[in-house]
């Protein structure tokens, strides 16, 4: 009986979950919002591997909608977030992990940033007062991350 319960919640949670546990779905895509900090590199290392054998990507932002729903999140953790776009490839270019340029028709960058200098990874900080909310930091700190994966 209990093993005829198990397989019933299985074949349930298999049908209606269109994103693995942890993940928060929002249009086509999962999201996982970290609850452990790490570098830039270190966080897309995570969300490639954490889990397994959901591969997952440091968060690639492509509308406003998206941008707008990843502020919200930050505003509601009080965190702040890398996600996957950087200049490392060339200084003053940011590209999203997959090659795309990050537009600048398209940007929510903060007033003032990117600030360059030292700082060649973007996050989105939580303390601004619009959905703006991109800033370029040193590649080594520490922040959480925001890994994103194709909804089911
Ligand atoms: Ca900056």
């Amino acid at each position: 009986m209990n093993f005829i319960l198990l397989i019933g919640c299985l074949l349930f949670s298999s049908a209606s979950g269109r994103c693995p546990d942890g993940f928060v779905t929002f249009g086509l895509s999962c999201y996982y919002f970290s609850h452990d900090v790490g570098t830039w590199i270190g966080s897309q290392v995570a969300c490639n591997q954490a889990f397994f054998p959901t591969k997952a990507n440091l968060v690639e932002i492509n509308d406003q909608e998206e941008n707008h729903f990843l502020y919200q999140q930050a505003k509601a953790t009080q965190k702040d977030y890398w996600v996957g776009a950087s200049d490392l490839q060339i200084a003053g270019m940011y590209r999203w992990l997959s090659g795309k340029v990050v537009s600048a028709s398209s940007s929510h960058w903060i007033p003032g940033q990117p600030s360059r200098g030292p700082e060649h990874c973007m996050n989105i900080l939580q303390g601004v007062s619009t959905s703006n909310c991109w800033n370029d930091a040193p590649c080594n700190s520490l922040y959480y991350f925001i890994c994103e994966t194709p909804a089911n």
